[in-house]
């Protein structure tokens, strides 16, 4: 039996043993660990006196695409430069020991290249992008710059010669339905003792916020796993209160006996 730090209470490995499945929905609390900043952590450089609130926002993009895309294209850069990390890992083995569905409100890529399959990003992509005129996929080149540049302009689409956008959810934005829908199903679909991990996010943002409400209405047990408490704390049964990459690993090797 490997030994689980202080951190983690018998109660949370008994919950997350006893599920028949287990759904997660991450927040940007998911990757910090990664390097990846969070939308409560300060930005940096030269976006450090703009809200994300304010940029990510079809306002922002009319009023100035190329500032809106320099941030995504910096962005895109940062997360290519990172990896993973011992949380995001520790998942992708989860899901060899339980079957595991995850919906993140996350941009990047990192759960997939931790090697986990992921059920919906509620938010969109940093590697998908649209025309926002026509709505055109566009999977052509798209320069990332090796350092922060103020304005950069975005690639043209291939169909109608207009500016291409993040395929990203912007405030204000609809949420992918299917993705947004699938996630609602899966969760309507935990029963009572299935454990829904609630990981890295602020709740603040509707509706995935609202997601993990669902779960406890469907009798999961709500475990949530972050530093900090959250708009969702009083409705979790369980807290952990450490950062993912420190919580996970000694969750998951529990399991493993
Ligand atoms: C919608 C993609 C229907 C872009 C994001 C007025 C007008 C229009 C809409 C609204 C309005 N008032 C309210 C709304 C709804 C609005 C909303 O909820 N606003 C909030 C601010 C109140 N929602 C929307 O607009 C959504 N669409 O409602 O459509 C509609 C349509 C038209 C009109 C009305 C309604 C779309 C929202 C999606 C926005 N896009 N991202 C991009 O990334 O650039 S949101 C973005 O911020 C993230 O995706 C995330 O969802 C959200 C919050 O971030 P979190 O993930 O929670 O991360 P956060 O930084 O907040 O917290 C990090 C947490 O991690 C912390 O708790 C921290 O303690 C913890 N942590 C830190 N380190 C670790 C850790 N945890 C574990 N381990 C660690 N190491
Ligand atoms: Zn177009």
């Amino acid at each position: 039996m490997t030994a689980t730090p202080h951190v983690l209470d018998p109660q949370i490995v008994e919950a997350v043993r006893a599920a028949q499945q287990v759904m997660v929905l991450s927040g940007a609390g998911m990757s910090a660990e990664s390097g990846v900043p969070t939308f409560r952590d300060a930005q940096t450089g030269l976006w450090e006196d703009f809200d994300p609130e304010d940029l990510a926002t079809p306002g922002a993009w009319q009023h100035d695409p190329e500032f809106v895309w320099a941030w995504y294209a910096w962005r895109i850069g940062l997360v290519r430069g990172v990896e993973p990390n011992l949380g995001h890992r520790a998942l992708a083995e989860l899901a060899q020991l339980r079957p595991t569905t995850i919906a993140t409100q996350n941009i990047d890529d990192l759960h997939e290249r931790a090697g986990s399959e992921v059920l919906a990003h509620l938010h969109g992509s940093l590697f998908r992008f649209r025309c926002a005129e026509c709505g055109a996929p566009y999977d052509g080149a798209v320069e990332v710059p090796d350092k922060p540049v103020e304005r950069l302009a975005p690639p043209r689409c291939e169909t109608c010669g207009e500016r291409v956008r993040p395929g990203v959810v912007w405030f204000g934005e609809d949420l992918p339905l299917a993705e947004f829908e699938a996630t609602v199903t899966a969760i309507e679909n935990l029963s009572p003792g299935d454990v829904a991990l609630v990981i890295g996010t602020s709740g603040v943002v509707f509706p995935a916020a609202g997601l993990p409400a669902i779960a406890l209405a469907a009798g999961a047990t709500v475990i949530e796993i972050n530093p900090q408490e959250t708009e969702i704390s009083d409705m979790a049964h369980l807290h952990v209160r450490a950062p993912v990459a420190v919580a996970l690993p000694p969750l998951v090797a529990a399991l493993r006996d």
